[in-house]
């Protein structure tokens, strides 16, 4: 079964100009992009999306960041989708993301760690809603 998961290339990736290298990396992983935006995150709406972690340490650092700069907010197809993007993004941690994977290659710190993908298939599901309306998505 073909299934989706969501991803966000964060502003620090943006930044560096990673954008192209890591679609590349998302294309030969054989992941369909289904529906995709710049777009920037105002503070407020960070907020909202990451609110599952609003009691940990690292939740204001977290929500400012993400708010400071342009995003890619995607949604992206392919059998078993959450689980091997998760593999191709690596550890959240980069000193822990094995090579070759895109946090290993891009991700600079824990929190500036270049992209976000869904934990799971639920998540997937809110998190694609959160940023594109139906006519937005390729069916
Ligand atoms: P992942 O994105 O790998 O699923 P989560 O869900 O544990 O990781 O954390 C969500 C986001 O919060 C991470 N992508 C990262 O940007 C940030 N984050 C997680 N742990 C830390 C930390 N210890 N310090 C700063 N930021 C963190």
């Amino acid at each position: 079964m073909t299934n989706r998961t969501f991803t966000m290339i964060k502003p620090d990736a943006v930044e560096n100009g990673h954008i192209g290298a890591i679609l590349e990396k998302i294309n030969s992983a054989g992941f369909k992009i289904i529906a995709m935006k710049l777009t920037v995150l105002s503070l407020e709406k960070a907020q909202n999306f990451y609110k599952e972690h609003n009691e940990r340490p690292f939740f204001n650092e977290l929500v400012t960041f993400m708010s400071r700069g342009a995003i890619v907010a995607a949604i992206l197809e392919k059998d078993n989708a959450v689980e091997d993007f998760r593999e191709l993004i690596g550890s959240t941690n980069p000193s822990e993301a094995k090579e070759g994977t895109i946090r290993n290659l891009f991700a600079t710190s824990m929190g500036e760690n270049a992209v976000h993908g869904s934990d799971s298939d639920e998540n997937a599901m809110i998190e694609g809603a959160f940023h594109f309306s139906n006519e937005e998505i390729l069916s």
